[in-house]
């Protein structure tokens, strides 16, 4: 079979450079946003003169200050950044229809069949990088490989300003030296579990036997060991990426407790009614998940009159959902196993402001208890409901992907070889530690 042409496109420094783009005057500079220096919180986004110094996202302002005491630091400016992500995506949609966003500033592009039309795949690159740069005013490295995971580690390799074309037929020995760490889908705890087994480089894991993988990581170990080889045949998907916005909880220990369900509930609904506000958009419907001790899974969902990013409104909807069905599980002499609440069927919320029956006060409330929890971490605005319970507060930690793209039927929750261990949440968002199983 004719093999693919993927493209990996990933804007560079996205936040500062967009900074730096509308402000000349800090161009050369090291910009880094996030917020005031050694205020509570972490850089977002760290600009290439800033990296220089050690400072990059997730570390905290105070530390950035710590390092670059001459930055210029900034708050985050996310309707700005929204909109060049936007104007981005339109010009990757002028070389294929086959283009997946998959967070604000990377996406991947099958341009395949576009190749008799604008070139081979590294020319499409080159374009696209052109066209970014003088209709953006942005920089962005591409990746060009046979598939998204070897598209993905190209352009990340020559950052910023890169361009990396893996030829078919090179994809293992292309990811053979790089360390294990750059191979997409294995986290720092991946990482840590392989480095017993003395892996270092891509090429280290690779040589171990499967079965020896699949023991340690079962089905995961699996797609490992593939991926190791520069072996993946995920398709681009087409599409909005913003499907829905999810949560689920794996309890430490099954239940029935009213208290404890309801609590996680409203954790979770919390937590999506955080992304969504934060994304800008509002959610149509609201779905629940429930799984009982038997691993049977039931999804319910419900389309709301009008469309919500209050977390009471997510809440008592979920909580109706789930009601009825908590009861038959408890009749049948049953436990809870996972709850998982999902807003999905999301609109912007500009586009929805003539529905807007809110009442404002309590609007303002949640978004001051937003800004609050952005600046100083979820812990700081936690619900006194929630307070108690030993749940882990709902999470907002990667405002880079607000959204998820999971919603066409694609169970969010992947199994993990140590299951049942701990009481385990996830985000609808693709958490690098934890690809999902390839039947999920
Ligand atoms: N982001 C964030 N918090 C993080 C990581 C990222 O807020 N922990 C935001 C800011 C980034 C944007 O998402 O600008 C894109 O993330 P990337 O990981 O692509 O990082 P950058 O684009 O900033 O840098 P790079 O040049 O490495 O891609
Ligand atoms: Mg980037």
């Amino acid at each position: 079979m004719a093999h693919r042409t993927i493209l990996h496109v990933d804007l560079d420094a996205f936040f500062a450079s967009v900074e730096q783009r509308d402000r000349p005057e800090l161009r050369g500079r090291p910009v880094i946003v996030g917020g005031e220096p050694g205020s509570r919180g972490v850089v977002s986004a760290a600009s290439y003169e800033a990296r220089v110094f050690g400072v990059h996202s997730a570390m905290s302002l105070t530390e950035a200050a710590r390092r670059c005491p001459d930055g210029v630091f900034l708050p985050v400016d996310g309707r700005r950044y929204q909109q060049a992500s936007r104007d981005v995506m339109a010009i990757l949609r002028r070389f294929t229809p086959q283009m997946e966003p998959i967070s604000i500033d990377e996406a991947f592009l099958d341009v395949t069949g576009s190749q008799a039309l604008f070139g081979d795949g590294p020319t499409i690159a080159a374009r696209i990088k052109a066209a970014v740069r003088e209709d953006v005013g942005l920089t962005a490295s591409v990746g060009v490989a046979s598939n998204k995971l070897v598209a993905k580690v190209a352009s990340d390799l020559r950052k910023p300003d890169g361009l990396v074309v893996v030829p078919p037929g090179e994809e293992a020995a292309f990811l053979a030296p790089l360390p294990i760490g750059r191979l997409w889908g294995v986290g720092a705890k991946t990482a840590a579990v392989l480095a017993d087994y003395r892996v270092r480089t891509i090429g280290d894991l690779a040589a171990l036997p499967a079965n020896v993988l699949e023991s340690r990581f079962g089905k995961h170990g699996a797609s490992l060991a593939e991926r190791a080889r520069g072996i993946d045949a995920d398709p681009v998907h087409e599409g909005d990426p913003a499907k829905s916005v999810g949560h689920e909880h794996t309890f430490d220990v099954d239940t029935t407790d009213r208290e404890v369900i309801e609590r996680t509930l409203l954790a979770m609904a919390d937590g999506v009614g955080g992304r969504l506000r934060s994304a800008g958009v509002r959610a149509g419907t609201i779905a629940i998940r429930l799984r009982d001790n038997s691993f049977e899974t039931i999804s319910r969902q419900k389309t709301l009159p009008e469309p919500t990013d209050m977390t009471e409104r997510i809440y008592e909807v979920a909580l109706a959902l789930a009601r009825p069905e908590v009861a038959a599980i408890r009749a049948r002499g049953g436990k809870v196993r996972l709850l998982g609440v999902t807003g999905s069927n999301l609109g912007e919320r500009e586009q929805l402001a003539l529905f807007d029956t809110d009442d404002p006060r309590r609007r303002k409330a949640i978004e001051a208890a937003d800004s609050v929890r952005r600046r100083y971490g979820d812990e700081a605005m936690t619900r006194a409901r929630l307070l108690d319970a030993k749940l882990p507060a709902p999470f907002e930690r990667d405002p880079r992907n607000p959204l998820d793209r999971r919603a066409r039927g694609v169970p969010i929750e992947a199994e993990k070889s140590d299951a049942g261990q701990a009481g385990r949440d996830r985000q609808g968002d693709t958490d690098l530690d934890d690809i999902p199983p390839d039947d999920a």
